[in-house]
């Protein structure tokens, strides 16, 4: 069909939103809140995101939920009640589907239609997305709330597809659960997914493997039901808070220390870093101002905590399996968990080191290893991760100016300017894109600032008579630039071995890929651009172009 014909069928929008989590929840709300007639097409059965598809026992945030929610309603904030500390994934769950209700936003959100393609159309300055039920949609903006940890990566493993028993991803869990009550369970990875998810199997299986390739540093998450002053103090102060997440190095209120891990004494080293793990989860890296940039600074934090495995694990043999060496800590995304390490004492689970042998294949009954050893399994389950930051828009592809395709224009790795735009793809936004803050924020802060900013981007052009809205090229590669800069400023830039590096992905380019110059800096620069006329952009009237 000519595109023509596409266009004159397709249901037609101000914009189109791609993906129903926080970000797209947002989205949503805000853009129809400026005017705009707006349609979320989303894949899944149900709006969440991340919270809607890891449903995995034990799956729940490591940033407070005071924080790691909403701020753009104090309504909102003030009425709604966390229960724990780090709230769990029905509860947040329950949260989004609140919201949605709360500001009717559901008969405007379309579920279980993925979109299949999206191509830019120059003459219309509009855009064309095909879906998985096969109706199209043209919108004059596509905003791109795809997720950054929401494509599932099974690794391809040879006789998967005979395995008899069951398997499946964390990040694509049954609504309905799955049984593992007296079965032989196999978990495959260990990193931040499987250490919230390990404790809880093991209580409940006959006999738990844990197939672990490289161990990583977990974190106490020290959660406990919500303290009724700690919950009166931030309502009390919220908009501070919000105020101090959004100028903050991470988003959130988490405690830094800005003392240099070196200008301290060696008892003060010791007291703080045992005071961050007594905070418990994220809040270790928060222990120096140091700890991320200096490499012996950060070999006491690891030191500290592979100490802390030594003491906990009874095992001297299963401990030091558990021990990562090698790997600065931190530059892993670090995990938060809830007796994780003690689990290793229990006699139903056995830590299966990869450390000098692979998997070499799945077998009918369970896994093989290189060394012949098998174990035979009912349930198999991959907490092996995601195609982070690039999978989801690489998936749709979207062909912008001349035919350029996404894939084509980010073969070398992402390219982006400010993390929310592309050169070539005019008028398409991404939502905590690669570039940005983004997984090394507190997510819905960033997911805001992202949102605040697109919706008065919109509300600009509307007012000065612009069609279209494109991060000039040059901008977009001094950005990429500083990005790759600021990475190279810290210990990041050593540990390439990351999803964040884009290096689980078999051919994946390695390039870091978020923003690491911190959430305060990079929020200033954004409203900055703004206030410049939008500096970096240029912008097309119907018929001609207009550079800004
Ligand atoms: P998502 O929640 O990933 O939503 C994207 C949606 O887009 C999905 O529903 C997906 O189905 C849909 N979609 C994608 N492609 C298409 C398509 N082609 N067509 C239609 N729909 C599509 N961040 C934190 O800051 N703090 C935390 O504590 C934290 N905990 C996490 C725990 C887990 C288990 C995981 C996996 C991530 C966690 N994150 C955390 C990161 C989390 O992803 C973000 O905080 C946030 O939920 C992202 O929201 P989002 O709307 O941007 O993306
Ligand atoms: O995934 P991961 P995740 N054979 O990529 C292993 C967020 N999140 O789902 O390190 C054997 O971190 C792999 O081993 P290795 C958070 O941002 C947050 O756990 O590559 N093993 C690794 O151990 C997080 O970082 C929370 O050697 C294989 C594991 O699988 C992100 O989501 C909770 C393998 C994958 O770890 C992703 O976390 C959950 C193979 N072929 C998620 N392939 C919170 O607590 C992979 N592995 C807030």
């Amino acid at each position: 069909m000519h595109a023509h014909d596409v266009t004159r069928s397709a249901h037609r929008y101000d914009a189109i939103v791609v993906g129903a989590g926080l970000a797209g929840v947002y989205a949503v709300y805000k853009l129809r809140q400026i005017g705009l007639s707006v349609r979320v097409l989303e894949a899944g059965g149900g709006v969440g995101g991340t919270w809607y598809h890891n449903r995995y026992p034990g799956a729940r945030c490591d940033i407070e939920s005071l924080d790691y929610s909403y701020s753009f309603s104090d309504e909102l904030q003030q009425e709604w009640s966390w229960s724990e500390r780090y709230a769990s994934q029905p509860e947040i769950l329950r949260y989004i589907n609140h919201v949605v209700d709360r500001f009717d936003l559901r008969p405007h959100i379309q579920l279980n239609t993925t979109v299949v393609a999206a191509s830019y159309d120059e003459e219309e300055h509009v855009w064309v997305f095909e879906t998985s039920t096969g109706e199209s949609y043209v919108a004059n903006y596509a905003v791109m709330a795809t997720g950054v940890l929401s494509v599932a990566q099974v690794p391809s493993m040879t006789g998967l597809e005979d395995y008899r028993g069951r398997w499946f991803h964390t990040g694509d869990w049954p609504e309905e659960g799955v049984d593992v009550a007296g079965r032989r369970v196999g978990v495959i990875g260990t990193g931040s997914s499987a250490t919230q998810l390990i404790p809880l199997v093991a209580e409940e299986a006959g006999h738990l493997y844990v197939f672990q390739r490289t161990p990583n540093y977990t974190m106490p998450a020290q959660n406990h039901p919500m303290k009724p002053e700690v919950e009166k103090d931030w309502k009390a102060n919220y908009p501070e808070r919000r105020r101090f997440a959004r100028a903050s190095g991470f988003g959130h209120n988490q405690v830094t220390n800005h003392r240099s891990g070196k200008e301290v004494t060696e008892e003060e080293r010791r007291a703080e870093l045992e005071n961050r793990w007594q905070l418990g989860g994220l809040y270790m890296m928060r222990a120096f101002k140091d700890i991320l940039t200096d490499a012996e600074v950060n070999e006491e934090a690891a030191e500290f905590v592979r100490n802390k495995i030594r003491s906990i694990v009874k095992d001297p043999e299963t401990a030091e399996a558990l021990c990562p060496q090698n790997l600065y800590i931190g530059t892993k995304r670090l995990c938060s968990g809830t007796h994780y390490y003690e689990t290793f004492n229990r006699e139903n689970v056995s830590l299966v080191s990869l450390k000098d042998v692979a998997i070499e294949c799945i077998t009918a009954s369970g896994v093989q290893l290189t060394d012949g050893r098998e174990y035979e399994l009912d349930v198999l389950i991959f907490a092996t991760g995601f195609d982070a930051m690039t999978g989801a828009m690489n998936r749709i592809n979207p062909r912008g100016r001349g035919g350029v395709t996404l894939k084509e224009a980010w073969a070398a790795g992402p390219h982006t300017y400010l993390g929310l735009c592309m050169a070539d793809f005019p008028n398409m936004f991404v939502i905590t894109g690669p570039g940005s803050p983004s997984v090394f924020s507190n997510m819905v802060t960033s997911i805001e600032q992202h949102v605040e900013w697109i919706a008065d981007c919109i509300q600009y052009m509307r007012a000065s008579g612009y069609a279209a809205v494109e991060a000039t090229f040059v901008a977009q590669e001094q950005w990429t630039q500083h990005v790759s800069e600021a990475a190279g400023r810290t210990l990041y830039a050593k540990s390439r071995n990351t999803w964040f590096h884009g290096a689980n992905i078999p051919g994946k380019p390695v390039t870091f890929m978020p923003y690491v110059g911190g959430v305060g800096n990079y929020y200033n620069k954004i409203l900055e651009v703004a206030r410049e006329g939008y500096k970096g952009f240029q912008f097309h009237k119907v018929r001609s172009v207009s550079k800004v």
